[in-house]
């Protein structure tokens, strides 16, 4: 009977349009242990999740086992003011079964706990740290972009040295499941395409090919950081507004070679994993689950951009 009236409870919670799910909430219902170290998969969205029980990898600890920060507990570098927000230690079904090739197989990863960019890296934290401002599009507030990875790479060795060091780029297995916040459908709201321009920057009836757009999110371009709705995280812009590089070799087969706890698929290739869509991809590109390649890990252009991780 209480079972029910708490389901009863979250379905009404979850039904108000635009509602941005507290992390708190997530963290709560997203895993329950059934007292044989074993968890039940908890519904967190609007009838997309599908019950399932998963086993936690040997040795793994979630959030609510370890001394970690709140979720969504933040802090902002000092150097370039980047803030960073706590991601816990969890478990979630990376991929989408749905999907030829690229996405698949949806498959189990368990992740330690980091910090992740609130934003994706703006103009003026690039210019503090390495002094020019390649973008197309400027604008002090707005996405860095035309940076390769070796780009990134070489601002992040830089910025270590600047400040507390430990900063790296997501690996794609990270990227995703703070991307997802305890979401398991397409989207971070869930899979509603009518939502989007509510959270992110894609294609929309604003952009030069209006056609492809089914709402108007008011910007053509890119937007500065944080003008969208965040998800249950508190992330800004994961889905739209620049392509974020992630550490990953991109492999069209690299689930299959993924270990359950923290994978990083670091193979020989020069493509990179880029992941979230961009202010010029169709929604229907820009999934929680949605990879992409790189042609090269020097490749620049104004579609791609990054933000940074740090261990705790
Ligand atoms: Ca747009
Ligand atoms: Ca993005």
């Amino acid at each position: 009977m209480l079972r029910t009236l708490f389901l009863l409870v979250l379905m009404l919670f979850m039904a108000v349009p635009g509602h941005a799910v507290e992390p708190d909430v997530f963290i709560d219902l997203k895993f329950r242990l059934d007292g044989q170290g074993r968890e039940k998969e908890k519904l967190s969205t609007s009838g997309q999740a599908k019950p399932s029980t998963i086993s936690l990898p040997k040795g793994f600890r979630l959030a609510s086992q370890r001394n970690e920060p709140k979720p969504g507990t933040s802090w902002s570098d000092p150097v370039t003011g980047m803030t960073f927000v706590w991601i816990p230690s969890g478990c979630f079904m990376m991929g989408d079964k749905k999907e030829a090739g690229w996405e698949t197989s949806r498959h189990q990863v368990c992740l330690d706990g980091f910090w992740m960019g609130k934003y994706e890296v703006t103009q003026a934290e690039w210019k503090k740290v390495m002094g020019n401002n390649p973008a197309y599009f400027k604008g002090d507030r707005n996405p860095v972009e035309q940076v390769s990875w070796n780009d990134a790479k070489k601002f992040i060795q830089k910025f270590n040295v600047m400040g507390r060091g430990g900063f790296s780029l997501p690996s794609e297995a990270q990227w995703e499941y703070a991307a997802r916040a305890g979401m398991t459908g397409k989207w971070y709201w869930g899979d509603s395409n009518e939502s989007i321009c509510i959270y992110a920057n894609v294609i929309d009836e604003s952009s030069l090919r209006s056609n492809l757009g089914v709402c108007n999110d008011l910007y053509k371009f890119v937007a500065p950081v944080g003008q969208f709705k965040p998800n249950g995280y508190g992330l800004y812009d994961m889905i739209g507004n620049v392509w974020e590089w992630c550490e990953d070799t991109y492999d069209r087969k690299a689930y299959s070679g993924h270990s359950r706890i923290n994978p990083l698929h670091s193979g020989k290739g020069k493509q990179r994993v880029v992941r979230g869509g961009s202010w010029s991809d169709v929604y229907d590109n820009s999934k929680c689950s949605t990879r992409y390649a790189s042609d090269r890990d020097d490749a620049r252009n104004y579609h791609f951009g990054f933000r940074l991780v740090r261990a705790k």
